[in-house]
């Protein structure tokens, strides 16, 4: 039972969202035992007793005043400080992680890692390596939870979300949907199974293999991506070479990073952001592609900028 409770810390967050979270409940405990506390003995100790006459004097001091603002103002910003630093970890994953893909469906997750390699439910990590997940939906909200590596993420249709972790432990560890998706919700579910890289490296040889990159360039060149974007000075859609991870300007002026969630946008809802010196007139390609599909296309879309930096 003390298992659900206190689960086991199997990721590197573990050990640091374990310490914050703790304190955070005593932290909190104390504080609400405390005021509460001396809310019932001054009720107690100040009530009203016949024929005792108690004139309410108003106290003001300067000193009482600075103490009880300043102190748990540097506390509050302290506690945010710790939790800002943390999040900021948790969003941002490190270069060169293991990237595997994740979609979402009533009630099954399917995954496919980089080699190509499909499994439904269970998910198949190495230990010691920072894992990237890239994650959407194909119809609800749904939320994509390891307790063990003290990671969850909603899983939103039509927009791509990530998590990340390093796992520290070899193990099996239970993984949910966290976001209640209709009758079967509580079924939404497998095993993390953290192997040794050797083992995971074998496990992946298993299965078929046309990884992301390769089938999204295939797709790239048959559903006509590739006569826009063919990277020729006069195309009519921007080189893709090299645009993920780049500062677009758009014809707005404003400015984006180009990453997973804005290469989805940019093949879903062209309209929404257009780049500057181009005109709006890519297709929408929301009803042509499934999620798979778009998660294919940004796989290749993304190898383009790998190829380029490794010149
Ligand atoms: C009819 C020509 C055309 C076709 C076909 C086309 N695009 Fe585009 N694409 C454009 C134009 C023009 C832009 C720039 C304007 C904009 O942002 O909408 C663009 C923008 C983009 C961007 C954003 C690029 C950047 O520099 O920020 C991506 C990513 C993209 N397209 C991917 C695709 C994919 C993937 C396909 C195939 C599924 C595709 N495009 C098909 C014309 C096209
Ligand atoms: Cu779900």
């Amino acid at each position: 039972m003390l298992k659900y409770i206190f689960p086991e810390q199997a990721s590197t967050f573990a050990t640091r969202v374990d310490p914050m979270y703790y304190f955070l409940v005593i932290f909190s405990a104390l504080v609400c035992v405390g005021i509460g506390g001396l809310i019932i003995y001054f009720a107690v100790r100040y009530r009203k007793i016949e024929g005792e006459n108690r004139p309410s004097k108003a106290l003001h001091s300067i000193a009482l005043e600075l103490t009880w603002t300043v102190i748990p103002g540097i506390g509050g910003i302290a506690i945010f400080a710790w939790g800002a630093l943390l999040y900021n970890d948790f969003a941002n994953a490190p270069e060169g992680a293991l990237e595997i893909d994740v979609v979402g469906k009533q009630w099954m997750w399917k995954v496919q890692h980089a080699n190509g390699m499909r499994e439904v439910n269970d998910l198949h990590v190495p230990v010691g390596r920072p894992v990237k997940i890239t994650m959407t939906s194909q119809d609800v909200l749904h939320d994509y939870y390891i307790p063990a590596f003290r990671v969850k993420h909603d899983v939103v249709p039509g927009k791509f979300t990530s998590i990340w972790f390093e796992a520290t432990k070899t193990g099996e560890y239970h993984l949910f949907c966290a976001e209640y998706c209709g009758t079967e919700h509580s079924l939404m579910g497998g095993t993390v199974y953290v192997m040794e890289p050797e083992d995971y490296a074998q496990w992946l040889e298993g299965g078929p293999k046309t990884s992301p990159q390769e089938s999204g360039q295939f797709l790239f060149e048959q559903r006509g991506c590739v006569t826009c974007h063919s990277g020729a000075s006069g195309a009519r859609g921007p080189n893709l070479m090299g645009v993920y991870g780049s500062t677009v300007t758009l014809g707005s002026g404003d400015e984006v990073v180009a990453d997973e969630e804005y290469l989805r946008e940019s093949i879903m809802q062209p309209a929404l952001r257009v780049v500057d010196g181009f005109s709006p007139l890519m297709p929408s390609f929301s009803n042509q592609l499934t999620e798979e599909d778009v998660m294919d296309l940004v796989a290749y879309i993304k190898s383009l900028s790998a190829e380029e930096g490794a010149e």
